[in-house]
């Protein structure tokens, strides 16, 4: 990697940077003729698209069984990692439930909040090349904590679907599972088929295909949002470790060829430090080809600031989906920014923590969402309620007020509502 310097940026690379965006705009015609087949036929199209994407013959698509089979055949280790990450997940989550709320404003008004979970929702568990037990556990877990009655997982079939994601999406506390993948999920959990009942909202993360799916079905069903391929923004400065900077890095790299990974420094010989760090240690990674390729992005690079100020100014630009800040007053950086999905502080923080066992969300908004929304979360599975009682005197101290603005909006019968109940207590209170 080269260092460059922010400086020196042209308005074509500032835009590959900041304007980064899901890859799903042409594949959206295809995805939309797949979404639209599985409402009209159901099961039928369901099964046609797992022969011809995922090559399997799907028997049964209900696998709730097999996911309870594949937690108790798990290893210990295995189990034990699953189940420390979930409780994390769920403690981090619970301590985000709202109470609900009723308070007296002013004499005889009274105002509150009331929360409750969604009935039914679908949490979608990417698979394939990569298997991904750990966002089994960021989907359902919130959505269980949030106590919603019933959470269906749709997760892509195989010849032998991972047993570890299995395991995580029972351990999770799942209702029902099914075997299904790619836009034909979406579309399956939206429309409702004759295995899979609808549900309310689909959350969780996808490849484009998934992401392009949710697009199509928003509007007759409520989404998360659109997630992109995993970014992450390192702040640095002269006091960072280079090799934990590369590090953090890599491992985002080693997601996907089209993941965004960039660190920016006020110190140039640290960024050449990590420049160089990030060329050696790629090349001993597992999954070299597809980080080499992430590395390649005009969307990835190491920068060079003239100031932490500029720095900054970049990170904002960038909303990044995990920020990490390896800085000395990292709290005072942290002030300064507003826009980031998940923001990991000082060295010893690796975003692969809040990946799988930290406790934070994993499922979080990328190209430059984060400047708009924030992650998954409790408040994602309720629906909030308004509730309100006036007493006669507090109408009185409104009514005023209401019937000007009834009668500006030319809404007399609202202006009425208020009227006959004045009356009525004007009368009462002459007969009394
Ligand atoms: N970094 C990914 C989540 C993940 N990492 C899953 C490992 N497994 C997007 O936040
Ligand atoms: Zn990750």
């Amino acid at each position: 990697m080269n260092v460059q310097s922010i400086a020196d940026l042209g308005p074509e690379r500032r835009r590959a940077l900041f304007e980064r965006d899901a890859g799903i705009e042409a594949i959206r015609g295809d995805v939309g003729e797949i979404v639209e087949r599985v409402r009209e036929e159901g099961d039928v199209a369901v099964r046609e698209f797992c022969r011809e994407f995922d090559a399997v013959d799907v028997g049964n698509l209900d696998i709730t069984d097999a996911a309870e089979r594949a937690f108790e055949a798990v290893d210990a280790d295995t189990r034990a990692a699953i189940e420390t990450a979930a409780e994390n997940v769920w403690e981090f989550h619970e301590r985000q439930l709202p109470e609900d709320w009723r308070e007296e404003f002013a004499e005889g008004r009274e105002l509150g909040r009331r929360f409750r979970p969604l009935d039914r929702v679908g949490v979608y568990v990417p698979g394939g090349a990569a298997a991904y037990p750990s966002s089994a556990l960021m989907g359902v877990i919130p959505a269980t904590v949030a106590g919603v009655e019933t959470i269906c997982v749709a997760t892509p079939p195989a010849e032998e679907i991972n047993p570890v994601t299995l395991a995580a999406i029972h351990a999770a506390g799942a209702d029902e599972v099914y075997s299904v993948g790619g836009a034909q999920a979406i579309g399956a959990l939206a429309y409702g088929t004759e295995s899979v009942t609808r549900v309310q909202k689909v959350v969780g993360p996808g490849n484009r295909w998934v992401t392009a799916a949710k697009a199509e079905v928003r509007g007759d069903c409520e989404i998360d949002f659109l997630a992109g391929p995993s970014e992450v923004l390192v702040i640095a400065d002269e006091t960072a470790e280079p090799a934990f900077v590369a590090s953090d890095l890599l491992a985002q790299a080693e997601h996907d060829e089209n993941a965004s990974v960039v660190a920016v420094t006020t110190d140039r010989a640290v960024a050449e430090a990590i420049a160089r760090e990030v060329d050696e240690r790629a090349a001993d990674r597992d999954r070299r080809e597809t980080i080499e390729a992430a590395l390649e992005q005009d969307a990835s690079g190491v920068f060079a600031a003239r100031s932490m100020s500029e720095a900054i100014a970049f990170a904002e630009a960038y909303a990044a989906e995990h920020l990490s800040i390896q800085a000395d007053g990292d709290e005072a950086v942290l002030d300064r920014i507003d826009s980031a999905g998940s923001v990991f502080l000082g060295p010893y923080t690796p975003v692969a923590a809040g990946d799988y066992a930290s406790g934070t969300n994993h499922v979080l908004p990328t190209n430059g969402l984060a400047k708009v929304t924030g992650g998954l979360s409790i408040e994602q599975f309720l629906r909030a309620s308004t509730v309100q009682r006036l007493s006669p005197g507090g109408l009185d101290s409104l009514s005023d007020t209401i019937d000007t603005l009834a009668r500006a909006e030319g809404l007399e019968a609202h202006a009425e509502s208020v009227a006959v109940r004045s009356r009525e207590r004007a009368e009462r209170e002459g007969e009394g």
